[in-house]
């Protein structure tokens, strides 16, 4: 009899920290063992690919309710579907919260929407109004039901907090053990600046990136780090779009600051001259932080090297170009201020991460499998269930094969979204096969996964994100209902 439910025989293993040739045995959905001449039931050959951690994205909107009701056109299935077609078996989505009501409803329905999905799955939960009720009352629930990270804007009607809520996030955040994830761009200067462009008749989709350039990225991520500091709360600051903002986050982690960075493939191959494509093509490419240019992409492929980033997610949030309620709602005339932000990137970002990276030498494997799965899981409380490949963790694996050329088009990605940021790139290195659980669900970019196949990850407290116990004054603010 075998040993095994299922042997993925004589391929290369890509760890985190390793690359050897090894057979991985699977039972139960979990790895069993990785060694030589496993036995299974079934098998499955590897020979001339890499297996490696299926890919965990921390950062993807995925059918999120809209303030003007509706939900993101990407729903739990199709959002499954591309995530699988391109690699990645888990992944956290969004909660929001609408000014004026609670956090507990909105999770409850997006419980009940995320239970069609066929990927793994756990939420952050966005803040945009810190009332007592939701900051004493409804958060220490929400957290206790496994949602262990909070999101929270610094800018964006109606999305952004002050920041005397965003002390009360912190704060909420340190006494119930969660980690915030904070978007950084200054609030008041991005309107002042939108409002100087319009009146100067600058409307065009390339003027989003002028409405926010650099600095004010890297002032609000300053202050985010800075008060986060001050209560003694850790944070990831999301989508870092230049080296520049990287380098807040550099100096304050050499001050023992628990502060951590990610950044996106769009700000690592795409750049502002997208955004001034002929007519309204430019809309296609808009996402906030804005890209920025081949050199500040340069300056992030250094950051991610050095360590000082060390998460790559998609931030995807997709809006059609060419259908009524997506990219050109208010038209195609509507100025920048007027055109939803977000970019598709859920099935391109492993494809794109190995091509540009592992492909053109710029890493190795095994850092590109920390910067899309292992990372990812130990910041956000998933390690070493998600992540890694080792006895005890999840079977899920990405059988890639690192020599195969591909031109990506939408039809690949697999999403609901009619473009891809990312048509007709060349990439070297594509996923032919993906496990989750134990159960081959993407074969040759076929999908074939149950709707409600994929599992809720409720997220236990764990070391990495707890406070560091330095308080200026040695005085707990956070342990007052203020
Ligand atoms: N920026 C965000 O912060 N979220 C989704 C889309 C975007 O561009
Ligand atoms: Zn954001
Ligand atoms: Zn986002």
């Amino acid at each position: 009899m075998a040993d095994y439910d299922l042997v993925i025989g004589g391929g290369t293993v890509v760890t985190p920290s390793d690359m050897f040739r090894a057979d991985v045995g699977v039972r139960d959905g979990r790895i069993a063992a990785v060694g030589i001449g496993l036995r299974g039931e079934r098998t499955i050959d590897a020979d001339g690919l890499l297996v490696m951690p299926g890919g965990v994205d921390s950062h993807c909107h995925i059918e999120q309710l809209q303030p003007a009701g509706g939900a993101d056109e990407e729903t739990f299935v199709t959002g499954s579907t591309s995530a699988l077609a391109g690699g990645t078996t888990s992944v956290i989505t969004f909660s929001t919260q609408f000014k004026g009501h609670g956090i507990l409803a909105p999770l409850a329905e997006y419980r009940r929407r995320a239970a069609q999905a066929m990927v793994d799955y756990s939420f952050h939960q966005i803040i945009t109004d810190a009332s007592d009720e939701v900051i004493f009352n409804e958060l220490p629930q929400v957290v206790a039901s496994g949602v262990r990270s909070l999101k929270v804007f610094l800018t964006y009607d109606p999305l952004h907090l002050d920041d005397r809520q965003f002390l009360r996030v912190l704060a909420a955040a340190r006494r119930t053990g969660a980690l915030v994830t904070v978007h950084c761009e200054n609030y008041e200067a991005i309107r002042w600046r939108t409002a100087a462009l319009l009146a100067d008749g600058k409307t065009a989709p390339k003027y989003h990136a002028w409405s926010r350039p650099a600095v004010i990225e890297r002032e609000a991520t300053h202050r985010a780090i800075a008060l986060a500091e001050m209560v003694d709360q850790p944070i990831q600051i999301f989508h870092v779009s230049c080296p520049e903002v990287a380098e807040e986050i550099s100096r304050a982690r050499a001050r023992g600051v628990k502060v951590w960075g990610e950044t996106c493939p769009q700000y690592l191959v795409l750049s502002a001259a997208d955004m001034d494509r002929p007519g309204f093509e430019g809309a296609k490419f808009m996402c906030s932080p804005a890209p920025r240019d081949a050199a500040a992409s340069e300056g992030l492929w250094k950051t991610l090297h050095d360590g000082v980033l060390d998460v790559v997610s998609s931030d995807h949030s997709g809006w059609s170009y060419g259908t009524p309620a997506g990219k050109r709602v208010n038209g195609v005339d509507a100025p920048f201020r007027d055109i939803p932000n977000g970019v598709p990137g859920l099935g391109a970002r492993l494809p794109i991460m190995f091509s540009e990276g592992v492909s053109k030498g710029r890493m190795d494997a095994c850092a590109f499998v920390r910067l899309i799965a292992t990372n990812p899981a130990r910041l956000f409380g998933l390690y070493p269930r998600k992540g890694t490949i080792a006895p005890g963790a999840d079977a899920d694996l990405v059988l890639w094969d690192p020599k195969r050329v591909v031109k990506v088009t939408n039809q690949l990605m697999q999403h609901v979204i009619d473009y891809t940021p990312y048509d007709g790139m060349e990439v070297t290195g594509w996923p032919v096969t993906t496990i989750r659980r134990g159960e081959v669900v993407m074969r040759d970019g076929i999908v074939q996964a149950e709707p409600g196949s994929g599992q809720f990850l409720a997220r236990e407290p764990y070391d990495l994100i707890k406070p560091t116990g330095r308080l200026p004054f040695g005085f707990d603010a956070s342990a007052f209902p203020v």
